[in-house]
């Protein structure tokens, strides 16, 4: 059976990682059977990152990786009536999404010190008090140093927030007025846009961006549909 590592729910979200929501609706939509285990502490996984998979004796970590794995050893029932073009298209706006659009999230809901105060009393409540503001600190100052590497923490929030609206304008183009990115039938694809855009509405964070979904002729319907699909 595979073992899905995932965060414990958040914040009225299945998962507050995008990356673990993107795999659990793809093992939904592929109609593979799972269980869970809910992590707390990401820093005791295989790459310190959360999902991760564990099926027999393979671990694979990396939400990507995992479905490489699940689409190798159990069939690809979400891509095989894609076309090359189709899975380019997918491909590039999976990646637009994961690299870019993520850190645009992870500025929204980390940086800001109204939501900071949010996630240290909830997501890190069961921490003691006394250890919990260090902890909280020092994964803050962590995240400030990868963003500087990774280069978006070097812009102002207004720039930053652009580039996430860029990409969401970006996927509602490609989107349409189609159920799923490529047509009547869910792909790999929409697990990752789910992941995604579900999580940039998660209700304590509003920002312009899902502003932007809310006003949307067919994002917030395409969220709904790709949830119910996936999980009712
Ligand atoms: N490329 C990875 C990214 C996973 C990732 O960034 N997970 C975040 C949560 S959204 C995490 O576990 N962060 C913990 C940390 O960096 O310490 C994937 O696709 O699984």
């Amino acid at each position: 059976m595979i073992e899905l590592y995932k965060f414990v729910p958040q914040f009225g979200m299945r998962d507050a990682s995008p990356f673990a929501l993107k795999l659990e609706t793809y093992l939904r939509l592929a109609g593979l059977d799972y269980t869970v285990n809910e992590v707390i502490d990401p820093s005791k996984a295989p790459k310190a990152k959360i999902p991760y998979i564990v099926d027999g004796d393979q671990t694979i970590a990396d939400s990507s990786l995992c479905i490489t794995y699940l689409k190798d050893k159990y069939g690809d029932p979400l891509g095989e009536n894609l076309s090359p073009e189709q899975h380019a298209i997918g491909h590039a706006l999976k990646t637009m999404l994961e690299e870019r659009t993520y850190w645009v999230m992870v500025n929204t809901r980390w940086m800001d010190e109204e939501n900071q105060k949010l996630i240290k009393s909830t997501w890190f409540g069961g921490i003691p008090a006394p250890i919990r503001g260090f902890i909280f600190g020092k994964i803050i100052k962590g995240m400030k140093k990868t963003m500087h590497g990774h280069g978006i923490g070097r812009h102002t929030d207004a720039e930053i927030m652009n580039f996430g609206l860029a990409d969401l304008a970006a996927f509602e183009n490609i989107l349409g007025d189609k159920s799923y990115l490529f047509g009547d039938t869910p792909s790999e694809y929409d697990a990752t846009g789910y992941g995604f855009l579900a999580n940039i509405m998660a209700k304590p964070f509003p920002t312009p961006m899902s502003t932007f979904i809310e006003n949307s002729k067919n994002l917030s319907a395409y969220i709904k549909r790709v949830e119910t699909k996936a999980f009712d």
